[in-house]
């Protein structure tokens, strides 16, 4: 089974007939769009198809299929799409509205590079709830790493000064840092990433950064609207896309790496601590068309 396998499929290429008419394009864009993809990057793909079909003079669908891929795949192509870990220790944020699956990609996350063998830290500046940080400690139990948390309520900035200390101390190789779900409309949002920033910059000057943005994939063309106002306020360096088991709109991957120019960087398939792969731009293209 592949990575993308509970992905649904748009399945246009095996459902139409055989020639590739103006109806055939009209059902793909219509398959597009129903699969969230968004009217602007539809029309740029089939557009972009229609041009790449007279250029090489492609006939079947099945040839049509393959270009289809290609096509998608470019546009999915966004920039870097590895985590940069470059320093010893890096710090990778994740922000997101609330129940998206930070903590829990978080966990997946934390367990793979444990894998490859690098020294991982928890930090849990989610302090809105305790049982955030109960649920952060369930993973790093499960991940195998080690975890800095302080109480409920505390400064959130408390905690990942802690975490730099820590990470310094005990020859971390990453940091990964949970935050606490929110809106994306909030002020506060930006004043308290700003403050963790700046605790960041202060305790591990140069040291490599990531922000990842968490987004639930069925949550469609709204998780593109979010994607739009945490860039504007936080400065993402890539998206985190969870839930594409099972939805229909895996679409909004290329609509978020089309209009945003930010990568996708991972995608999750699934709860277990295995559902979860650094994003192949190539394996997601063949496994949606
Ligand atoms: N099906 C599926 N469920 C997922 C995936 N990722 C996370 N979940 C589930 O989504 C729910 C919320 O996940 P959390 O990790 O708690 O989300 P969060 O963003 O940390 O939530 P808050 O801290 O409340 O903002 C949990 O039940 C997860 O198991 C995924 O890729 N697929
Ligand atoms: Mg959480």
């Amino acid at each position: 089974m592949g990575f993308f396998d509970k992905l649904k499929k748009i399945n246009i290429f095996a459902s139409f007939g055989s020639e590739l008419n103006d109806d055939f394009y009209d059902e793909l864009e219509e398959s597009l769009i129903l699969a969230d993809t968004g009217m602007d990057t539809t029309l740029e793909l089939v557009e972009e198809l229609r041009r790449r079909v007279r250029e090489k003079g492609i006939k079947t669908l099945e040839e049509a299929r393959s270009c289809m891929v290609e096509v998608i795949a470019d546009a999915l192509n966004a920039g870097d799409g590895e985590l940069n870990l470059s320093t010893t220790p890096s710090v990778v944020l994740f922000i997101g509205v609330n129940g998206v699956g930070k903590t829990t990609t978080i966990g997946k996350i934390g367990a793979q590079l444990r894998g490859e063998g690098r020294k991982v830290l928890f930090c849990a500046a989610d302090t809105f709830r305790a049982a955030a940080a109960e649920q952060l400690t369930i993973w790093s139990d499960r991940a195998g790493v080690d975890i800095i948390k302080q109480h409920e309520g505390a400064d959130p900035a408390a905690v990942v000064f802690d975490a730099m200390s820590a990470a310094r101390a005990r020859k971390s190789d990453v940091v990964l840092v949970d935050t606490a779900g929110r809106l994306h409309n909030k002020q506060n949002l930006m004043n308290e990433l700003n403050k963790i920033s700046r605790v960041i910059d202060r305790e591990l000057p140069d040291c490599a950064r990531e922000t990842l943005l968490v987004l639930d994939a069925t949550t469609g063309q709204n998780g593109l609207i979010q994607a739009k106002q945490f860039k504007e306020a936080a400065g993402i360096t890539g998206i985190v896309l969870t839930k594409l088991d099972g939805t229909a709109k895996g679409g909004i991957a290329i609509a978020i790496a089309k209009e945003l120019g930010v990568p996708v960087k991972y995608a999750g398939v699934g709860e277990g601590i295995d559902d979860l792969k650094p994003f192949d731009a190539a394996d997601f293209a063949q496994a949606l068309i």
